[in-house]
């Protein structure tokens, strides 16, 4: 008896369970931080290294927040001396590689923020992938570093 109710138990637990985890994406987020920015600023950018855990090539197709109008993804380029950036409508990370969005280079351009927002405070991102999933992300505000 004993045995049939764990049974039943282990079932519906992974009923519920497996499709939260079948729609998450298959990436890991490291060194994610969010540049803090004067009250009156309407932009603001974000840092990570995004790794492809899978065996295929994937692509971050989207990046969301409710405390952002909307994210972009963009690139600094130097070019004869000055610095321009460039916007990607997505971001490719082979299979089992990895990318840096970093100070200089790639970042995550984040557009009016709801409030003021200060070292300290944690953001929730959403990633998408090309394969359809999505990974939230807590990104924490610090310090801007010059
Ligand atoms: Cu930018």
């Amino acid at each position: 008896m004993k045995k049939i109710t764990l049974a039943t138990l282990a079932l519906l637990t992974s009923t519920f369970i497996s499709p939260i985890f079948a729609n998450e994406a298959n990436i890991t987020v490291e060194d994610a931080w969010i540049s803090e920015a004067p009250p009156v600023s309407k932009v603001m950018v974000a840092y990570m290294t995004i790794i492809n855990n899978g065996d295929k090539p994937i692509e971050i197709t989207n990046a969301g927040s409710y405390t952002y109008s909307s994210i972009e993804f963009h690139e600094t380029i130097h070019e004869d001396g000055m610095a321009r950036m460039i916007r990607y409508g997505e971001i490719p990370i082979p299979a089992h590689g990895k990318v840096q969005f970093k100070r200089g280079g790639k970042h995550f351009m984040l557009f009016n923020p709801t409030k003021h927002l200060k070292a300290g405070d944690i953001v929730k991102m959403k990633l998408t992938t090309s394969d359809k999933k999505t990974k939230v992300i807590s990104v924490p505000v610090e310090k801007a570093q010059y």
